[in-house]
């Protein structure tokens, strides 16, 4: 019987060391119910040192991503307060493996989600939009990974980051979207990427989070998964997402 335990231990210990270990897909073959229970229980050791959780993540809603890492579902993960960068703060690339950065989309709910949402109300779940830097951070070596890998290690989140809020009327459809670095636009997207409508996101959102007793509620930060492919960073690089009509938010690689 394969020790789940055991195996949200090794990824846990590499994201607290910044230690790649090698794929969990190469001595274990999990499905990918048994990822998401590799995953509660490595989130859970963070819960036990004091992390809270401040919302979930999305991957893979654009085909950008999907094409860029050769996996083709949509997948989930938690977001812990430790995870959380002031806007224009530093990141210290030490903390990390290999981290990539890409632009996203942020919605901050509103209300405790009881109940699945559609495209035709999910306004009235949110009170904010804004736009974010996702830092991804595989802890296998090579950033390489299955499905049930990336699962298991909490969908590559590693820290975010995210710009003012807006209101919830500020448009979202359509945008351009991208990732600038040291002044240079490095990737570039529009916000219909995600899924035909970033709502979508947030959409499925609330439905996995009610499928997996994972209860939505006011101030939790949903990230909708980047437009576009993400890029390795630096140490001394200046990164900011920029999306229209939502500003910009940054990080200083240190
Ligand atoms: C997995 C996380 C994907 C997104 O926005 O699509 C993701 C990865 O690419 O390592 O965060
Ligand atoms: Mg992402």
């Amino acid at each position: 019987m394969t020790n789940y335990s055991r195996l949200a231990e090794t990824l846990d210990n590499a994201a607290h060391q910044a230690i790649p270990v090698p794929q969990l897909s190469l001595s274990h073959s999990l499905n990918i119910e048994e990822a998401y229970a590799v995953q509660s229980i490595s989130i859970a050791r963070r819960y036990i040192r004091g992390e809270q959780r401040v919302g979930l993540k999305l991957g893979f809603t654009s085909k950008a991503k999907m094409e860029q890492m050769g996996v083709h579902d949509m997948i989930w993960g938690r977001l812990t307060d430790q995870m959380q960068y002031e806007n224009e703060s530093k990141l210290p690339i030490k903390n990390f493996i290999h981290p990539r950065a890409e632009p996203e989309i942020a919605f901050r709910v509103s209300q405790t989600i009881t109940q699945p949402i559609d495209l035709d109300n999910v306004l009235q779940y949110i009170d904010g939009i804004a736009v974010a830097i996702e830092v991804i951070d595989s802890r296998y070596k090579n950033f390489k990974f299955s499905l049930e890998d990336v699962v298991a290690d909490n969908c590559s989140s590693a820290a975010f980051t995210i710009g003012e809020w807006q209101p919830i009327d500020t448009n979202i459809r359509g945008i351009a979207m991208a990732l600038v670095i040291d002044g240079v636009t490095v990737q570039a997207g529009n916000s219909d990427a995600i899924l035909g409508n970033p709502f979508e996101s947030l959409v499925n959102a609330a439905r996995l989070a009610l499928q997996n007793g994972e209860i939505l509620k006011a101030g939790d930060v949903i990230l909708a998964g980047a437009a576009t492919p993400a890029v390795y960073l630096k140490e001394g690089q200046t990164v900011v997402a920029v999306a229209e009509g939502l500003g910009e938010v940054s990080l200083k690689v240190c």
